[in-house]
């Protein structure tokens, strides 16, 4: 039984959507950002880096439990574990790495900028509201002409497909406006991916506990306050 350590943000979501995709049996320990316990010292020695999501496979490569941390990585020792949706042969696995990193490195982090400049930042800063907007739909951009040319980013289905769709998914629907009718391709993998029972699942986990009102104080400070900066043990 894998655990996964989650709170469902995109970034879990990743990985609850390969999980559901599997047969491979696994359980959800939720980790509550917005109380803090991604500081704990349990948790830090699976996700040094304070954050979810984080897996752990008690039965690792040579019998012994590994725990793996970023969601990139868990994605790449899952396709590998379980032989599913991560290519062996080296030009197909190179293409999945290719849209693996281009997610890890651009969406991500740059979509995570625009929620927080949108909805979190204590002040409207319109330039950098603009700043990662712009970059956001550059990004989409660059989707949308990869999907006219391949059904799924990297050919076949593959974990790079279920690394972009929670965070696309969720820009086109809360964040920007950004819109189907300019990004066509994008809209058609959308309601492809959308239409996958394991998506669906994968999507929908943690469902009581997501966070659709302003962030409390608390959660505030925790997610972007001095514990971010504190030394840990
Ligand atoms: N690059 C990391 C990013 C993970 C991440 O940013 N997780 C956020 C929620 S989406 C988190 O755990 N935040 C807790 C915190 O900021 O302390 C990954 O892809 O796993």
């Amino acid at each position: 039984m894998i655990d996964l350590y989650a709170w469902p943000t995109p970034n879990a979501f990743k990985i609850s959507i390969f999980l559901e995709e599997t047969a491979v049996p696994y359980r959800i320990i939720p980790v509550n950002i917005g109380k803090g316990e991604q500081f704990t010292p349990e948790f830090l020695k699976i996700s040094p880096n304070n954050r979810m999501p984080a897996i752990v496979d008690p039965n690792g490569p040579d019998g012994q439990p590994i725990s793996v941390f970023e969601s990139g990585a868990i994605l790449v020792y899952l396709g590998d574990k379980l032989g599913q949706f991560f290519p062996k042969e080296t030009r197909a696995r190179a293409k999945v790495l290719e849209w693996l990193f281009w997610q890890m490195s651009g969406v991500g982090p740059m979509f995570g900028q625009v929620g927080h400049f949108t909805r979190y930042a204590p002040e409207k800063i319109p330039y950098a509201i603009d700043r990662y907007t712009n970059e956001a739909k550059r990004l989409v951009g660059v989707l949308n002409r990869r999907l006219g040319e391949t059904d799924y980013v990297a050919g076949e289905y593959s974990i790079a497909d279920m690394a972009i769709y929670p965070w696309v998914k969720l820009i086109n629907t809360a964040y920007t406006g950004i819109g189907d009718a300019d990004f066509p391709h994008v809209k058609r993998w959308l309601d492809q991916m959308t239409a996958r029972p394991a998506v669906e699942k994968g999507m929908a986990i943690l469902e009581d506990q997501r966070v659709r009102r302003p962030l409390s104080a608390e959660e505030q400070d925790n997610l972007f306050g001095k514990k971010q900066f504190a030394p840990k043990e």
